[in-house]
């Protein structure tokens, strides 16, 4: 009979031996991986109820290259293709049949990666405007998806083209990826996501006011310069948006400043007041916009003279294009279409005008309608508006708002000092009564010349700053970022917080990290057998 001394020692011994078990699964889970790498998951959200995105976060199946192998189930694999090979419309049919995939990961080439500062030559610049038809055409395929298995992004990199070139050494031999044949396993540890609880889009607003006459009660007209600061994209963490709308956001700050050295002086302050607005929700139908408008009271509304929009500026040659709601022959458009114009050719741009008629409708009509520009907004409450763009049609809804392709490496800083050149002098004709008249205010080399280095900064800054207004606090440091600066030029500046209500859920759990193991369940089943052989050995 075992007495109870023998009983403890034989507990030990099997604790001990679990113990050791323990801490070599942890040696192994911790210290065994062949690459930690950082893994950007594809955007999860319900629109209307409908679920779209990336329904899952965790992964843990072996790695493959390949989502051709016929007869194969690869319900546990996860398959590595990298962006510069895949075939979208192989993507876009195996995700529409729903056939059973454990997860997906896209490599993208490093260029792609907002924190990469290489510099690009004639090559690369090519490559990556190849590279772009197949990111856009893949990226509106995922994100009008839904996807039951996690998909993730991340960047080439030697460790990462390694384990490929190895999962596809396997691959070619046509035995399934596991431990025994030399396999990887990729992990990801994420929790299950969640809905985010009434996302807020915060705007941001900064006056100049202008110079009244002695004895002047009227309210001088004011004049609106908006853009909308928010992105939306495959990947909400890399969605870093340089052009759309980067570039709107750094044409705005730049002429916040230029008008604030003009107003500063009460002999060159303008008779109109300067109304700055960064907005956000632009991917939403400028959701708000909407909002931001609606706060204003009538005084303010009724003394708009006009509003410029300013929507992906940074990566023109030398047309652009105005867009507005209002046919050319009324007068107001024709007063903006000609000074724009007249600038332009100064500066040997061309400006087009496209007008997009907009019906008004009643409330719940308005509730389910596509806004195509954001001058839209201004439009439907009669105020004359128009947008500046690149862009000759309006993108559709989710598109062009800063996707994986659209990074610093892809706007031009000569684009945006042209932009700005335009903007600027062509509002300061018509603040100071000189339309038509071949005069620059904003001249290289004086005092009021534009500033390249200041817009290079707010570029980069931005071009390193996902901002997806549902992952964005009410006051994330960028936020701040953007209400200082406008403080710096600016007066009477403030935060307008509102939900983003409506259609949208949105999930969290945006980035996480992969570990790759080899050969891991080798080890594994080392420690499966059966435990009494293991205690008498001990
Ligand atoms: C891409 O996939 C489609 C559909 O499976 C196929 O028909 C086509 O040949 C593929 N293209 C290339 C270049 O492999
Ligand atoms: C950028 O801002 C402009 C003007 O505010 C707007 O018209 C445009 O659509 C915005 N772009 C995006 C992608 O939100
Ligand atoms: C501005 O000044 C720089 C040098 O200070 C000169 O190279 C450049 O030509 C000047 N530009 C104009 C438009 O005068
Ligand atoms: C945002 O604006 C309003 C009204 O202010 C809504 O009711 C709404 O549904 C909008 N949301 C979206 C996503 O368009």
């Amino acid at each position: 009979m075992a007495t109870p001394t023998k009983i403890r020692e034989a507990f030990e011994s099997v604790y001990s031996v679990i113990a050791i078990v323990f801490i070599l699964v942890a040696c192994v889970e911790l210290g065994d991986a062949v690459a930690v790498v950082d893994v950007y998951r594809l955007i999860q959200y319900d629109l209307a109820g409908a679920p779209f995105g990336s329904r899952l976060a965790s992964l843990n199946h072996h790695a493959g290259s390949s989502l051709f192998a016929p007869g194969t189930d690869l319900s546990r694999t996860v398959a590595m293709i990298p962006v510069r090979e895949v075939n979208v419309t192989f993507i876009r049919e195996y995700i529409g049949q729903r056939r059973p995939l454990g997860g997906l990961i896209f490599l993208l080439p490093r260029m792609f990666s907002p924190e990469n500062k290489d510099s690009m030559d004639e090559g690369d610049q090519n490559f990556g405007k190849e590279m772009k038809d197949i990111l856009v055409e893949l990226e509106r395929l995922l994100i009008h998806a839904n996807i039951p298995y996690p998909v993730y992004f991340a960047f080439e990199d030697d460790n990462i083209n390694a384990v490929l070139a190895d999962v596809k050494k396997n691959d070619v031999t046509g035995q399934p990826a596991t431990a025994t044949t030399g396999g990887y396993k990729l992990v990801v540890s994420a929790p299950e996501p969640r809905k985010l609880a009434s996302p807020t889009i915060t705007n941001i607003q900064g006056w100049l006011p202008g110079l009244k006459a002695d004895g002047d009660s009227n309210q001088l007209p004011t004049i609106a310069i908006v853009a909308s600061y928010d992105t939306f994209g495959a990947a909400p963490a890399l969605s870093v948006g340089s052009d759309s709308n980067g570039s709107g956001v750094v044409v705005l700050l730049e002429i916040a400043r230029l008008f604030s050295r003009l107003y500063s002086n009460p002999r060159t302050r303008g008779r109109y007041n300067l109304l700055f607005g960064l907005t956000s929700g632009g991917p939403y139908n400028y959701n708000g916009t909407h909002k931001w408008l609606r706060s204003f009271d009538q005084r303010l509304r009724e003394s708009i003279d006009y509003a410029i929009c300013l929507n992906s500026i940074g990566s023109w040659d030398n047309e652009m294009w105005i867009h507005v709601s209002k046919p050319a022959e009324n007068a107001y458009i024709k007063q903006i279409f000609e000074g724009f114009l007249n600038v332009a050719e100064e500066l040997g741009l061309q400006v087009g005008l496209k007008h997009k008629k907009i019906s008004f409708l009643n409330v719940a009509e308005e509730l389910g309608l596509q806004v195509a520009w954001e001058h839209e907004q201004f439009s439907r409450l009669r105020v004359t508006a128009a947008t500046l763009s690149e862009l000759s049609v309006a993108p559709e809804l989710l598109e062009s708002t800063g996707g994986l392709f659209d990074n610093r490496h892809f706007v031009n800083e000569a684009a945006i000092v042209r932009s700005v050149k335009l903007v600027a002098e062509s509002l300061a004709r018509h603040i100071y009564g000189q339309q038509g008249k071949n005069i620059k205010i904003f001249a290289d080399n004086s005092s009021y010349a534009v500033n390249p280095s200041y817009i290079v900064s707010w570029l980069d800054l931005l071009s390193r700053t996902p901002r997806v207004a549902p992952f964005l606090s009410k006051n994330d440091p960028l936020i701040m970022a953007l209400k200082k600066e406008l403080a710096d030029h600016t007066v009477d500046v403030n935060l307008q917080h509102e939900v983003l209500d409506g259609m949208f859920t949105f999930y969290d759990s945006t980035r996480s990290r992969l570990n790759i193991y080899q050969g891991l369940d080798d080890l594994i089943s080392l420690f499966r057998r059966p435990p009494s052989r293991k205690v008498k050995t001990a």
